[in-house]
């Protein structure tokens, strides 16, 4: 579907550390570089998976002569296989994994100095807003949380203390469309970094640094992971020196994910391509049954072609992804009794695994925001989120339907 080759040879590295990080660069589509990417099979016994280095510290030939790692937060060769194969899906030369998504934005963020201003959305993850507002804020830096999809309200938030503008698009959980060039050339305008959080297109449906944004950051533990069983993160760059900012970063906080984390997400990641697909298909044909039946207000998702998003994610997204949300013509109550009816579609936070969830944002993934700023951008209590899974798309829509049915008794 998707005709993505690899922008170009980066093995430039000059340090033995740079040619392990950047070693083996699949070539081809996105598809192939998915499962090839960052893995070469082990030279030693032919394995084609790469093994989990499960080791703490490296044997040096003498004092400070090391083969390329000294010691397992600073590096190890199956973080780095996996940080190659990021680094490649998005388009980028240089990949850093964490150990949550969290930890990732907490690097960026790490990137600031007090005193600097930052530019967010206003619908974005709870957690996003969450770190913005109750610790980075007590590190004096400050936070304008704005509807970016309205570039005027973006342009008018710009302080001449901007550093960085936070953008999400597809936005957790409205399913807002913000365009990533005017973004990040506002950002740049104004002297400051752009970071786009990609976790919910993937670099299958979307690749921010191909429309100028600086870092892209990732939670390892919704697509790319896929499989429901395991928490990481991960920021990808094209600069050079971003990247050595962020690596010294990523090594002093030392939030950094074990290798086995790093081989579960690498066992992911060769799937992505199929998985998307599939995850697309089923979460189109829900939107569009879910906009025709009479129980549902409003639905949000990004391929319909009355979200006033749909231009712009044709021509930025390669399709419009697994997740959606919509409205149910009723309380707080009712959404949490429909969200609690469903059985295929299992109750719980998180999204992205070939398993399908549902939640209500109001209460479970964004309660950390106070209610009135979550209903002034839009986020209502009655507002129920889904994370199309891969499973059989009549059987998650009967599952909508009794759910729908059971709560309008
Ligand atoms: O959970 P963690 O791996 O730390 O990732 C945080 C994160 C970052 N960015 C986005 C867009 C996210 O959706 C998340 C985590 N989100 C959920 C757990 C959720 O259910 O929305």
């Amino acid at each position: 579907m998707t005709d993505h080759t690899t922008p170009d040879d980066r093995q430039d590295g000059t340090e033995q550390t740079d040619d392990r990080r950047h070693g083996h660069h699949a070539t081809g589509r996105i598809e192939t570089r998915a499962i090839h990417a960052g893995q070469p099979p082990d030279e030693q016994t032919g394995a084609v998976m790469p093994p989990i280095y499960a080791t703490s510290t490296y044997v040096q030939d003498a004092p400070g002569q090391d083969r390329g790692y000294e010691y397992s937060r600073t590096g190890n060769p199956t973080r780095t296989a996996l940080e190659a194969n990021l680094a490649a899906l998005e388009g980028g030369a240089h990949g850093r994994a964490f150990a949550s998504g969290m930890a990732a934005i907490n690097t960026v963020l790490n990137l600031l100095e007090a005193g600097d201003h930052v530019i967010a959305g206003d619908d974005v993850y709870g957690g996003t807003y969450r770190i913005f507002r109750e610790v980075y804020e007590d590190y004096d830096l400050s936070f304008s949380f704005v509807d970016t999809t309205d570039l005027g309200a973006v342009e008018a938030a710009v302080r001449p203390e901007t550093a960085l503008v936070w953008v999400e698009t597809p936005t957790n959980p409205l399913m807002r469309i913000n365009d990533i060039a005017a973004l990040a050339e506002l950002a740049h305008k104004a002297g400051a970094l752009c970071a786009v959080d990609n976790t919910f297109a993937t670099p299958y449906l979307q690749r921010p640094l191909e429309h100028g944004a600086d870092i892209v950051s990732h939670s390892l533990t919704k697509y790319l992971g896929g499989h429901s069983d395991v928490v990481g993160g991960a920021l990808v760059t094209d600069d050079a020196d971003l990247d050595e900012r962020l690596g010294f970063y990523q090594n002093s906080v030392g939030a950094t994910p074990d290798p086995f984390a790093c081989f579960l997400v690498l066992r992911g990641t060769k799937t992505l391509p199929v998985r998307m697909d599939r995850h697309c298909e089923n979460a189109q044909t829900l939107a569009e049954r879910l906009a025709e039946h009479p129980a549902v207000d409003q639905v949000y998702y990004p391929g319909l072609s009355s979200h006033p998003g749909h231009e712009l994610a044709a021509e930025q997204m390669d399709a419009f992804g697994g997740m959606l949300s919509f409205e149910l013509a009723g309380t707080l109550e009712e959404a949490s009794e429909f969200v609690a009816a469903t059985e295929v579609f299992a109750l719980a936070e998180s999204l992205g695994g070939v398993e399908s969830l549902i939640e209500q944002p109001a209460t479970m993934t964004h309660a950390s925001i106070p209610r009135e700023e979550r209903l002034a951008a839009g986020l209502t209590d009655g507002l129920v989120r889904a994370s199309v899974g891969t499973e059989h798309v009549e059987d998650l829509w009967a599952d909508i339907e009794q759910a729908l049915a059971a709560t309008l008794d």
